[in-house]
């Protein structure tokens, strides 16, 4: 009866491909939920933080006097006043959040310089790569300790802010 193997090879064949799909699917729904669960992991942490994230937008300028800062991409509230000594704005977030820096290098590239930037806050291993022209990253450590410290660009030693956590 060859009409009959036929059909049950061909019920095989269309059984593996499902089975396929199926591995197919399985494998992507686990690689997908890999990936929101590394995305929960702060850089200053070895396990996820289920909270939702405060969010500040950062990217780059130049001061009024020809320095580079750093300065918040919203102006919602006014312009934040940077310290003395410092060209950034001061930001202050409350200890215990989940906050996750958006950086974004709007500064053009020149025919003296490429424009190349990064983002550091050295005491909670937030460290961007080096960002040119229109280049984003997003990174996102918990603020588990108060206190005052700098985050900072490591190419341009006067691009540096005070994030305070209180
Ligand atoms: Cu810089």
């Amino acid at each position: 009866m060859p009409k009959k193997t036929k059909s049950k090879s061909q019920a095989k064949k269309k059984f593996s491909i499902l089975k396929l799909i199926g591995i197919g699917l399985i494998v992507a729904v686990a690689a997908g939920a890999y990936y929101v669960y590394q995305s929960f992991i702060p850089v200053n942490a070895d396990h996820p933080v289920f909270l939702i994230p405060e969010n500040i937008l950062i990217k780059t300028g130049k001061t009024a006097d020809g320095h580079y800062e750093f300065g918040l991409q919203s102006s919602r509230g006014g312009k934040q006043l940077s310290k003395v000594g410092m060209t950034s704005p001061t930001l202050t977030v409350s200890k215990g959040n989940l906050v996750s820096f958006h950086i974004i290098n709007e500064i053009l590239n020149t025919s003296e310089e490429k424009s190349l930037h990064n983002f550091n806050i050295d005491e909670f291993n937030v460290h961007s790569k080096d960002l040119g022209y229109f280049d984003t990253q997003s990174i996102t450590f918990l603020a588990d300790k108060t206190g005052e410290f700098t985050y900072h660009c490591n190419i341009h030693p006067e691009m540096k802010g005070l994030l305070i956590i209180k």
